[in-house]
């Protein structure tokens, strides 16, 4: 069984959140997400509109998903490389680069972004540019 595994925060979940998790999925026979906790967000300087457990609940909620487990800092990928048998990562090319330092553990891709969709712009377009 091929385990891939992505992380993020996967606030106000948009068709680029879902295509980066198809495609992250079709690389193997099971997805994890590691989904950052609201104390974690706040760490990255994101607020989130919904809650860990809202997030949560709507990623596990989606086909593509196996299982969802919490991203509390940026220094627990290794652990989780080799805690789940990870055998590829993925990431949005946002991060290109970012994490290869994970090479000699597991595969490392970073996919294109789904144009057009963030959920930066969907705030901004219905709260203004106020919105961060
Ligand atoms: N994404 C995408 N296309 C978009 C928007 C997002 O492919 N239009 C991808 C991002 O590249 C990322 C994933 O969807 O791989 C989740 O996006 P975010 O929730 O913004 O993730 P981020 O805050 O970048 O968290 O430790 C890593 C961080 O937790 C990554």
């Amino acid at each position: 069984m091929k385990r891939v595994i992505t992380y993020g925060t996967y606030d106000l979940l948009h068709y680029g959140h879902i295509e980066l998790l198809r495609r992250a999925r079709e690389m193997g026979d099971y997805l994890i997400v590691a989904l950052s906790t609201d104390e974690f967000n706040r760490i990255k300087n994101k607020k989130s509109y919904y809650n860990f457990e809202q997030r949560k609940m709507m990623l596990e909620s989606i086909r593509f998903v196996d299982l969802v487990i919490p991203e509390s800092g940026w220094d627990q990928k290794k652990i989780d490389v080799e805690r789940y048998e990870i055998d590829t990562f993925v990431m949005g090319h946002d991060w290109e680069g970012e994490f290869d330092f994970l090479k000699d553990k597991c595969e490392v891709i970073y996919l294109n972004r789904t144009e057009g969709i963030s959920t930066t712009k969907i705030k901004k377009e219905l709260y203004g540019d106020n919105a961060k």
